[in-house]
């Protein structure tokens, strides 16, 4: 078993409660923008997370939930207008502070930073919005504390497939069994088991019903120390938030 020296994260839904808030808004002011009365209520918004990528989500949505709209040879460029909209609109919404990182997340990230261990992001969402997030919800610059951001269409296949993690282990030159990942949903842990990643979950309201199979530990979230995280399964080896220490004992145990 190598030594611990990466922790590879997800965005959506890992680091910040991004996709109810935020990126389900900007998708609606992107088919507002484009005097489309495609609507995506929360429950909605539930059902289409099964697919992942902003283009790939409005295409599963024509093709399953709006039949009636005439698709044509417009439809893709369509699509990937509305794709940049809704970047415009949810990097904007960032910008405004709206969305914060979950608990623990700054904590665990700072603490990770100043012990030297090594920081890498995996995710289906856009660049520019990874970009967005840390800048504005973690600290001004924080881009530059991970070292490899593999996000979007960097890779043709988005989670589920392995692809997204294989990709930044790759630029890491680590093997799978020095990493952590971290996760929130049954799409992010196909992907990161798929990249053989032990992983540790966070739910949140869309993915508290997910199936965890195989995960290292399924929690509320990371906790903090005055406000400890639930244990939802697994083993958290008697710590009640999230630190490198705990994360060294998960990574060490069978
Ligand atoms: C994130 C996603 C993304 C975002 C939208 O999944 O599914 O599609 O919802 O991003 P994960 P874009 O957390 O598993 O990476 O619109 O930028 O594609
Ligand atoms: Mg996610």
């Amino acid at each position: 078993m190598s030594k611990l020296e990466a922790l590879i994260f997800d965005v959506d839904g890992t680091l910040a409660d991004t996709e109810r808030d935020g990126h389900r808004v900007a998708f609606n002011q992107a088919f507002e923008e484009y005097d489309l009365d495609w609507y995506w209520d929360e429950e909605l918004y539930g059902k289409l997370l099964a697919v992942t990528g902003g283009k790939e989500r409005m295409a599963y949505y024509l093709e399953k939930f709006n039949t009636a709209y005439p698709q044509n040879e417009t439809t893709p460029e369509l699509i990937r207008e509305l794709h940049a909209a809704k970047t415009r609109h949810y990097t904007e919404l960032l910008a405004t502070g709206a969305i914060p990182l979950r608990p623990g997340v700054k904590r665990l990230i700072t603490e990770a930073r100043d012990k030297n261990m090594r920081l890498a992001v995996a995710t289906t969402t856009t660049p520019a919005n990874v970009t967005a997030l840390l800048e504005h919800a973690l600290a001004p610059g924080s881009t530059e504390w991970f070292e490899v951001i593999a996000a979007g269409d960097i890779v043709p296949a988005k989670k589920p497939a392995a692809d997204i993690y294989t990709w930044a282990l790759e630029k890491m030159n680590l093997p799978a069994d020095a990493c952590l990942a971290f996760e929130d949903s049954r799409n992010g842990i196909l992907s990161s088991q798929g990249a053989r990643l032990k992983t540790i979950i966070t739910v949140n309201g869309y993915t508290e019903q997910d199936n965890f199979d195989g995960a290292a530990i399924v929690l509320d979230n990371m906790g903090e120390p005055d406000q400890g995280f639930k244990t939802l399964a697994g083993d958290n080896h008697g710590f009640s938030y999230v630190n490198l220490d705990m994360l060294e004992q998960i990574h060490s145990s069978a």
